[in-house]
């Protein structure tokens, strides 16, 4: 049987500056930040990951410090040396350390690229193998992904109007615009008038509270795909409460961490579409376990991102390839990110919508190793607190 070994993993943490950053209801970045992640065997493969946790604590409470420290002194000392057969095993490797699943989600990216090199696919293709049938269907690659593109708070709805024109010219046909209390009827209702036939989606991230079910329902006017995370990142039951008083279809991001966090939700009728994101459930083999279940149960399912570098974006998009997921994904070129990424070649939206997934084994791109340098060092530079060494 083929197995891989554990033998190093090299963690980078790096800052890179954003074409465009990306305001929301919580704040605005100054730039990306995420753990990049080496992981090296004894059979001579090495995996990419990438965690991408953010500067401050309002998505997600891991901070790019807080998941270095978690990395460093609890996660990889406990590898080294470490066997698997299977990419998922890696999961109980991790399991004494409870939650920190951004930080995790490096790791076992990083064991998904090196197991798929092991038998020689690429990632798309891997997923595939693993997913498996589904009623008798198998999951097979569709070999792109259909994407869309996510928009932040600007200050005007005219500034807005000029960047979803800039967008739809590039190819992208779902744009999602980020919303908070005050900056929403005002805006669907100018975008919906400039682009009366767009597929148009908000994304409030968590800004309003039941209180808002009223307001919330004038957005019902403006046709939308959906409205993602209206009500607080803990609250399944208070989105269940607000699901069935508009008729927009709730999407839900930062409640959803596992799978049984999806099961509750779509039982309770919390909402009608999941956005899975692999980083924020802790890798892929969660991922797979919400996919089983929402192909299963005729679930809308999307891909979203955290602003993922190429590493990060390359994997996302080989799962954003499945048959399964059906609705427009946050991956979107990487000239809408970074200029340069850290690896080539950078992914282009074609007129469709659509982005190839990589053909080559593992993630498929080549990681620009003096990039990486380089933003290791504007992370040095620029991140406004100090970091934990990573002994590691
Ligand atoms: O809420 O979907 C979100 C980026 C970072 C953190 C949270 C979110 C996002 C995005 C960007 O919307 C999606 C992308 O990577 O293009
Ligand atoms: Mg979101």
């Amino acid at each position: 049987m083929s197995s891989l070994t554990i033998r190093k993993v090299e963690l980078y943490p790096i800052a890179m500056p954003l074409v465009e950053r990306l305001g929301t209801s919580f704040g605005k970045e100054p730039f990306k930040v995420a753990i990049l992640v080496q992981l090296f065997t004894d059979e001579g493969i090495m995996g990419w990951g990438e965690s991408p946790a953010e500067i401050y604590p309002g998505y997600a409470y891991e901070t790019i410090g807080i998941a270095l420290h978690v990395l460093s002194q609890f996660i990889i000392p406990s590898l080294i040396g470490c066997t698997l057969t299977q990419p998922d095993q890696i999961v109980a490797c991790m399991s004494h350390v409870r939650g920190h699943p951004i930080a995790k989600h490096g790791i076992e990216q990083a064991v998904y690229d090196a197991f798929a090199q092991l038998h020689q696919l690429p990632l798309s293709a891997y997923f595939s193998q693993l997913v498996g049938e589904i009623k008798g269907v198998p999951q097979t690659s569709k070999g792109f992904a259909t994407v869309g593109v996510s928009i932040g708070i600007q200050d005007d709805v005219a500034s807005t109007l000029a960047i979803i024109e800039k967008r739809l010219q590039q190819g992208y046909q779902r744009i999602k615009l980020k919303i908070k209390p005050g900056w929403d009827i005002e805006l669907a209702q100018g975008v919906r008038a400039a682009f009366p036939e767009v597929m148009l989606m908000l994304d409030a991230n968590s800004a309003y509270t039941l209180q808002d079910s009223e307001h919330l329902r004038q957005l019902d006017d403006y046709d939308l795909l959906m409205i993602e995370q209206p009500l607080p990142y803990n609250d399944i039951y208070q989105h269940s409460k607000l699901q069935p008083q508009i008729e927009t279809a709730i999407c839900l991001d930062e409640s959803i961490t596992t799978v049984d966090d999806a099961m509750l939700a779509i039982e309770l009728g919390a909402c009608r579409i999941i956005n899975l994101k692999p980083a924020r459930v802790g890798g892929f083999t969660e991922s797979i376990k919400i996919y089983r279940f929402c192909v299963e149960n005729g679930v809308a399912l999307w891909i979203g991102g955290m602003l993922e570098t190429g590493i990060g974006r390359s994997a996302n998009l080989a799962f954003a390839s499945l048959p399964g997921v059906t609705l427009p994904c946050d991956l979107s070129a990487t000239d809408r990110y970074y200029d340069p990424d850290v690896t080539e070649p950078p992914f282009m939206i074609r007129p469709d919508s659509t982005i190839a997934t990589p053909t080559e084994n593992g993630i498929g791109v080549t990681v620009q190793m003096d990039r990486v340098q380089q933003a290791v060092q504007y992370c040095r530079e620029h991140l406004p607190y100090s970091l934990p060494i990573a002994n590691v």
